[in-house]
């Protein structure tokens, strides 16, 4: 059996147990057929010594581009093709950790097996540098398909600025208590596409943490990965209600803007 690099590292293995656990959650959830869905996090406050100067496994891989504050950064990220349901069991089997290297635009695979990292590397590495230059304190990313949420993201009136997030706040308090930055919209774009990355770093740059890709899934990020999942669970429970009550046979009458301006001054919310 060989070694893993969780071994005699209980803080790492207790970020890599979060995103298993989270990885259970989306499949179980239906957000994660085959193997949709990415999960990238950046490790680098956990990578000691040891870990640091352990040998590549590959040749180094281009990370398609240059981005100068991921430089010496290490990164779990789930291997392509790998499925959640199987990296809930064994994420060090279907996830690698890897390495940038000096260049800003190479990496390495270092730990525990050659998986190589999944296809939207290119996005979530470009989403981790631009969270870096803004001196955030979030690690984790994350790429998933919520059913209720991509089925919303098909109707052209949800798509315009904030429509989405004022009629998911509007469902139940807690969505604007717990994802209070609301849901940012990218038009469709290409999955894996450079044009995808950049349009979702430009609908986080407006001041969301979640992004729904149109006709596709969402894109959030969070200070780890079981925050992350929350926000998005948070929007679908909404989106849910509001199903559930346009199922029933009418438009649910949704909390009034006082009721939801006092929720904001109640819990101190930026919106
Ligand atoms: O990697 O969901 O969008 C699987 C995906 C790509
Ligand atoms: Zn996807």
């Amino acid at each position: 059996m060989m070694q893993s690099i969780l071994e005699n590292r209980p803080a790492l293995e207790a970020e890599i147990r979060k995103v298993a656990e989270v990885a259970g959650y989306l499949w179980q959830k239906g957000w994660a057929e085959r193997n949709g869905g990415n999960i990238t996090v950046n490790i680098t406050a956990w990578a000691d010594e040891g870990l640091r100067s352990l040998p590549a496994l590959q040749e180094p891989q281009p990370i398609g581009g240059e981005l100068p504050y991921l430089k010496g950064m290490y990164f779990y990220c789930k291997g392509t093709n790998k499925r959640m349901r199987d990296l809930s069991r064994q994420p060090m089997q279907n996830g690698s950790v890897i390495r940038i290297l000096d260049d800003a635009a190479h990496y390495e695979i270092i730990a525990d097996e050659a998986v190589k990292p999944t296809s939207e590397l290119p996005s979530h590495l470009s989403v981790h540098n631009y969270l870096l230059s803004k001196g955030s304190a979030y690690t984790a990313s994350l790429h998933t398909h919520p059913t209720e949420l991509v089925a919303m993201s098909h109707h052209r009136e949800f798509l315009a600025k904030d429509v989405l997030t004022q009629l998911l706040w509007s469902m139940i308090p807690e969505t604007k208590a717990f994802c209070p930055k609301g849901l940012g919209v990218v038009p469709y774009l290409l999955p894996g596409s450079v044009e995808l990355a950049e349009a979702t770093i430009r609908s986080l740059s407006e001041n969301y943490d979640v992004v729904l890709w149109e006709k596709h899934g969402v894109f959030a990020v969070g200070e780890d990965i079981m925050e992350a999942f929350d926000m998005v669970d948070t929007l679908v429970k909404s989106a849910q209600i509001y199903q559930c009550s346009r199922s029933m046979g009418f438009v649910p009458e949704g909390m009034s803007e006082a009721q939801l301006r006092e929720m904001s001054a109640a819990f101190h919310l930026p919106k």
